[in-house]
């Protein structure tokens, strides 16, 4: 739904995320989380509510960027206002709080975008390597983001995200697939993003796992691996159900997807980058319902502090 052009000039006057105090920003983001579409709000709510999954919202503006897709993250920031990152504070105050991970670079708005030389990494920053089935920051060890916001400023034609949700893995799951996949027989690898001391550090846990009273998913089809033959067999048989009940979504320009993450596992399929300023950039951004005390950027360093922990 496009927004109309009053509330394109309070979201184009929404401050810099990228900067070391976010008090300006997280503020003027309920600011703005009054003023969203009604059809927005409710979408937000079925997905609080655990109604629905996902939500992909129509694009808000017609508005076409201009601003060359940056190709390092030297020039993260330059866009000439931070409407984006406005709609982004608003769905996320709707929701909870934002965050950001200090091991990444402490935004809590990533840009992604194709970078040269890593074509084939295992990150976002890739474009000829499809991006794995993944849930974001699985194996963070102080939070998990709740909620993930992905905000396409440009599309790439061949580019499009696939999404599995997790009641529909379990609706066509075994007892038994379902059984191994609840028991702490993975090794998670930690993200290389997320780990700082350790590059090869790995943490054991279910794929499929309880919070409270629901089910949620941890899992990276590039990161995750069985301990054994069984549990090894266990995540064939899961990417088989990932993909058969993964669904394709095309983003546009100023197309929002919100995914809840624990309930989600999405991926990206391949495309060319050309690195000459028109290549795909999408924004991203993770959400905790639980309040942070504050702690809108996590740092491993201070985990003591962040105590207790949210899932
Ligand atoms: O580029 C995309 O569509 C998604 C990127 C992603 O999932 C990630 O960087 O974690
Ligand atoms: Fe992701």
């Amino acid at each position: 739904m496009l927004f109309s052009s009053e509330l394109i000039t309070k979201f184009s006057k929404c401050p810099s995320p990228y900067v070391a105090n976010l008090d300006a920003f997280t503020l003027y983001s309920l600011f703005l989380a009054r003023l969203l579409p009604p059809e927005i709000k409710d979408k937000l709510a079925q997905l609080k509510s655990g109604q629905i999954d996902m939500v992909k919202l129509d694009p808000v503006t017609d508005h076409m960027e201009t601003t060359p897709t940056p190709c390092d993250d030297a020039i993260i920031g330059t866009k000439p206002n931070f409407f984006s990152e406005g709609v982004m504070g608003a769905i996320a105050a709707e929701l909870g709080e934002i965050f950001g991970y200090r091991e990444q670079n402490g935004y809590v708005i990533h840009d992604i975008f194709p970078i040269p030389g890593m074509e084939h990494s295992l990150t976002g920053a890739n474009s000829k390597s499809s991006l794995s089935f993944h849930s974001d920051g699985s194996t963070h060890p102080i939070i998990t983001p709740d909620y993930l916001l992905l905000y396409c400023i440009k599309p790439d034609p061949a580019a499009c995200n696939h999404i599995a949700l997790l009641p529909d893995l379990l609706a066509q799951m075994s007892g038994e697939l379902f059984q191994l996949l609840s028991q702490p027989r993975f090794a998670h690898q930690v993200d290389v993003e997320l780990a700082v001391e350790n590059k090869d550090s790995f943490i054991i846990q279910p794929i499929i796992m309880r919070q409270g009273s629901e089910l949620i998913i941890k899992y990276d089809g590039d990161l995750v691996t069985g301990l054994d033959k069984t549990s090894e067999n266990a995540i064939r048989e899961l990417n088989a159900l990932i993909h058969k009940t993964a669904i394709e979504v095309h983003n546009q320009a100023n197309t929002v997807l919100v995914l809840n993450n624990k309930k989600s596992v999405h991926a990206r399929s391949a495309f060319q980058p050309r690195f000459d300023g028109t290549d795909r950039w999408l924004q991203s951004a993770f959400v905790s319902k639980t309040p942070l005390g504050g702690m809108q950027v996590i740092d491993i360093r201070q985990r003591s502090l962040a105590e207790p922990c949210p899932a």
